[in-house]
């Protein structure tokens, strides 16, 4: 009898210590806290409902021990192991699984200090994520593989997310931050990317110089008064890649951007010039005063989104699909010097007031729309000298408008007294009106431009009268000084038929180059 008690008290007392295992043949609700699950074999083409593995409780690890959780493609599908438990949870670990097919390889929700390694993560192609952190923070990826997904590691609002030794490429987006604030505690160790360059984070100042293409991508998150220039990042023809500033203070300059978004994310005072961008799209979300200045793009434009007091000048956009300049709940933005051409729509607004948009070209197949509400914005400045961004005239005020075909606003409009302004008001929309239109009616200065003359070339015939007039002029008074000194009647003969001969020449001269 004592002996089988002790024998039960020694049961009871190893009981806790037991470890609590479970295996696993197919998809299942795990809800035993501290438990660990063992995939004991693969799990291919499950079609019965969301979720393959559904985590509703807390330090669960799921060991799938190298095998197989795939959905096919044709079921909608969402998630291949999901933790987003009502109140939130924590301490979940998954490990040496392959997820494919999935909309989310891995989704956590609301939850935190969870751990990520030894998984691939795949969607063959079609619509998907590989890991998806939402409103997760602390959790740790080591030895994690995506590609051919959407989204690789998608990331929103989470903070503290730490990558170890992982590979995120060939993803339309490799890491895609939709933080609605700034989260930057981040970590990234040995990740690399598409095209094999490490997707790279800094949460620091840094000065990158001279970088050619020694990265996928580039996040600065909280890398206030970063310099960035002469960078050349062109990372791949296919998907989605970033430059991202969530960061204050930043500049960038002589840098050449292909394929690629040039993104300023909750950034205020980010200043972009003289660079190019090819298929690139600068975009600004929630920041402020980002401006963008001689630079040249091709094949995308400018997007301000939630942003204000920004400003593009000098800037040249043609052959956007879409629009040179898009203007979404932004205010106080200044776009003025710039060209705008060969895309579907110059400019469109939506939501946006108060923008200042004058001394511009637009030569698009829509110059202008807008969505949304129609708030009042300003098309023009007040009238004054300047340089004009296109036509003749010595005053800027409104924006030149035209089109391929030659027969825009600016073209046809009546301009009577042929100030280089249109007569009328060119009105795009309530609120929106363009008071000092240009026209092409100024008359071309008349510049004479002379062919060359022993070797000199384009003088105006203005400045050759001055010189040889002034010439003339010294010449003249010498010699009537030195025939007055020696008082010889066949000089001053001579004199007055030199002095015929230099007339006569000037004049012709005159002739010539009027
Ligand atoms: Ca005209
Ligand atoms: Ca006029």
């Amino acid at each position: 009898m004592r002996k089988a008690i002790i024998f039960a008290l020694a049961f009871l007392l190893l009981l806790p210590l037991t470890k609590a295992d479970t295996y696993l043949t197919s998809c299942a609700v795990l809800d035993t806290p501290g438990e660990t699950y063992y995939l004991t074999q693969d799990i291919i083409n499950y079609t019965s409902g969301d979720f393959c593995m559904d985590v509703r409780a807390s330090n669960i690890i799921i060991d799938c021990q190298g095998h197989t959780i795939s959905t096919s493609m044709e079921t909608p599908s969402y998630a291949g192991i999901i933790y987003n438990p009502a109140g939130g949870g924590s301490g979940l670990v998954v490990r040496n699984c392959i997820l494919t097919g999935w909309s989310f390889g891995v989704y956590l929700s609301g939850v935190s200090n969870n751990v990520l390694q030894n998984l691939v993560m795949s969607t063959n192609g079609t619509y998907g994520t590989g890991v998806e952190l939402a409103y997760s923070s602390f959790n740790t990826l080591t030895n994690v593989t995506i590609f051919n997904t959407t989204s690789g590691l998608e990331i929103s609002d989470s903070d503290y997310t730490n990558v170890f030794n992982s590979t995120i490429k060939n993803n339309f987006a490799d890491v895609f931050y939709r933080n609605h604030e700034r989260y930057c505690h981040s970590y990234y160790e040995n990740v690399i990317g598409t095209n094999d360059k490490p997707i790279v984070f800094f949460n620091s100042t840094v000065e990158i110089r001279g970088w050619d293409n020694n990265a996928s991508e580039i996040i600065l998150c909280g890398a206030d008064n970063s310099i960035v220039d002469n960078l050349k990042f062109s990372p791949s023809s296919y998907g989605w890649r970033y430059f991202v500033v969530q960061s204050n203070n930043v500049t960038i300059s002589n840098s050449n951007f292909s394929n690629t978004d040039v993104w300023s994310d909750y950034s205020n005072n980010v200043t972009i010039f003289n660079s190019n961008f090819n298929d690139a799209f600068a975009r600004s979300d929630y920041s402020n005063n980002v401006t963008i200045s001689n630079s040249i793009f091709n094949n995308q434009g400018i997007g301000f989104y939630n942003s204000n007091n920004g400003t593009v000048y000098n800037v040249s956009i043609s052959s956007s699909d879409f629009f040179g300049i898009y203007l979404s709940t932004s205010n106080f933005i200044t776009i003025s010097n710039s060209r705008i051409q060969n895309c579907t729509y110059g400019i469109r607004l939506r939501n946006s007031a108060n923008n200042s948009i004058y001394n511009n070209l637009f030569n698009n197949t829509n110059n202008f729309g807008f969505s949304g509400a129609i708030y009042p914005n300003y098309w023009n400045t007040t009238r004054q000298t300047g340089t004009r961004v296109y036509s003749f005239g010595n005053e800027i005020g409104g924006n030149y408008w035209t089109n391929a075909t030659g027969n825009g606003y600016s073209d046809t409009c009546t301009d009577a007294d042929k100030d280089g302004f249109c007569d009328d008001p060119y009105v795009l929309a309530t609120d929106n009106v363009d008071y000092l239109a240009l026209s092409d009616e100024y008359p071309s200065p008349t510049t004479t431009t002379l062919p060359p003359v022993h070797g000199v070339p384009l003088l105006s015939g203005t400045l050759v009268g001055i010189v040889i007039g002034s010439g003339i002029l010294i010449f003249m008074l010498r010699t009537l000084f030195d025939i007055t000194m020696k008082g010889d009647p066949k000089k001053i003969i001579e004199y007055f038929i030199v002095l015929a001969v230099i007339v006569l020449t000037v004049l012709s001269l005159e002739v010539l180059f009027a």
